[in-house]
């Protein structure tokens, strides 16, 4: 009974390693692949971007991020104080680079594309007076 159970296993091993070395192998590679294409189809594309953001300090990276990222479809946004940018993931079919850039001069800091109005920019804390 134990001799016969081993040829059985034995067997079947045999038969699974023809069965991965002839074809099935190749169907599995097929299946993952098109797994692979089907979640890319219904996923996003995040663009990537970096805009010019004025700001001197800690509080002014605080508010520039906030309002990039009060913006829907915005993921990411870090705003660098030493290259004064803001490195940002979006989401293209929810907004572009306009939109955000208008949100941050919304809160008073001038970006590449658009400056902030001067009595929202008069509102800001004496630390954050970027302008000369
Ligand atoms: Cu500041």
């Amino acid at each position: 009974m134990k001799k016969y159970l081993l040829s059985t296993m034995i067997a079947a091993t045999v038969l699974l390693f023809a069965a991965c070395n002839s074809g099935g192998s190749k169907s599995n590679a097929g299946t993952a692949q098109t797994e692979t294409k089907a979640s890319a189809g219904t996923e996003h594309h995040d663009e990537h971007a970096v805009l010019e953001v004025q700001g001197l300090c800690e509080m002014c990276k605080g508010k520039i991020e906030a309002a990039a990222k009060s913006v829907e479809g915005v993921s990411v946004a870090v705003w660098d104080l030493d290259k004064k940018e803001i490195h940002l993931h979006f989401n293209p079919q929810q907004t572009n680079i306009d939109a955000i850039s208008k949100a941050i001069a919304g809160v008073g800091y001038d970006t590449g594309r658009d400056k902030a109005e001067q009595a929202t920019y008069d509102a800001l804390p004496a630390c954050c007076k970027y302008r000369g």
